[in-house]
């Protein structure tokens, strides 16, 4: 299938999925391993229909979800790699900062990355080397370098055994930067890179569906992306750590040489 066919049905797809994130109501937080990680019906139902739409027009499509038990190859030859509501704790809150990620990838190599917000009505997606887009209008880096530029930071919630090493982390980026921002939700925090408002982004354990469709977008944007330690971030579910932002940003990153 085209790719340009093949995004236009995703992009429908997490629009429609996203009518059940606006609409929600008596949002109930389940917890998964602990009470920060939480999992709501909005989840589920938003994935459940994103698998059924996909499974209905893709023949031979394969699912790697958060919400799914028995995952799929990821060298699948036509894989969709799901966050159906990427900042939970955000949706279950009520912060209006939340979004549906869906990444798709062919034998382990993903081609295509698509973030919705539906608080701001914003489309953000990527097909590999055609450049990256927000609603319809093409974006770019900010490669101003840590100095000019605002820090997205995660904060690893569900790893408290790495609070010391984030916050360390936090404290020199909120010293060589404008700013930070903890929006809590990584998928929009990689666009915000991709859209030059941010100019560096880093959390020190993220999923794969957490970064799947981010980064794909964030580098057709012209963003580099590695874990913490400059190596490749892994096609997997290691739940590496990641740092994304332009060139000069994540090289004066890498040379903080904390730890
Ligand atoms: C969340 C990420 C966030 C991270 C949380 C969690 P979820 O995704 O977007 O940046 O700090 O630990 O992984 O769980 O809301 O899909």
């Amino acid at each position: 299938m085209d790719k340009k066919e093949l995004l236009k049905i995703i992009c429908d797809a997490e629009k429609e999925a996203a009518k059940l994130i606006l609409h929600a109501d008596k949002i109930i937080a389940d917890c998964k391993t602990d009470a920060r990680n939480v999992v709501t019906e909005y989840d589920v139902k938003v994935q459940n229909l994103l698998v059924n739409i996909f499974s209905e027009k893709i023949s031979g499509a394969k699912f790697f979800c958060e919400e799914k038990d028995n995952n799929d190859s990821l060298m699948a030859d036509h894989l969709f790699i799901i966050d159906p509501i990427d900042g939970t704790m955000n949706f279950v809150k009520g912060f209006s900062h939340s979004c549906i990620s869906v990444a798709y990838a062919e034998k382990g190599k993903v081609c295509i990355g698509v973030v919705y917000n539906p608080f701001l009505d914003e489309m953000f997606y990527a097909i590999k080397g055609e450049g990256a887009f927000l609603n319809g209008k093409q974006i770019h880096i900010d490669d101003c370098g840590l100095s000019n530029g605002i820090a997205c930071v995660g904060t690893a919630p569900y790893r408290m055994d790495l609070a010391d090493k984030t916050f360390t982390l936090i404290k020199k980026l909120f010293e060589k930067t404008l700013d930070i921002r903890r929006e809590g939700a990584a998928a929009l925090d990689l666009c915000s890179v991709a859209a030059g408002r941010a100019n560096i982004y880093f959390e020190l354990m993220l999923s794969y569906w957490d970064y799947a469709a981010g980064v794909i977008i964030a580098e057709e944007a012209g963003a580099v992306s590695c874990t913490i330690n400059g190596n490749a971030l892994p096609n997997d579910e290691s739940k590496p750590s990641i740092v994304c932002g332009g060139p000069k940003a994540v090289k004066e990153f890498l040379d903080f040489e904390l730890f």
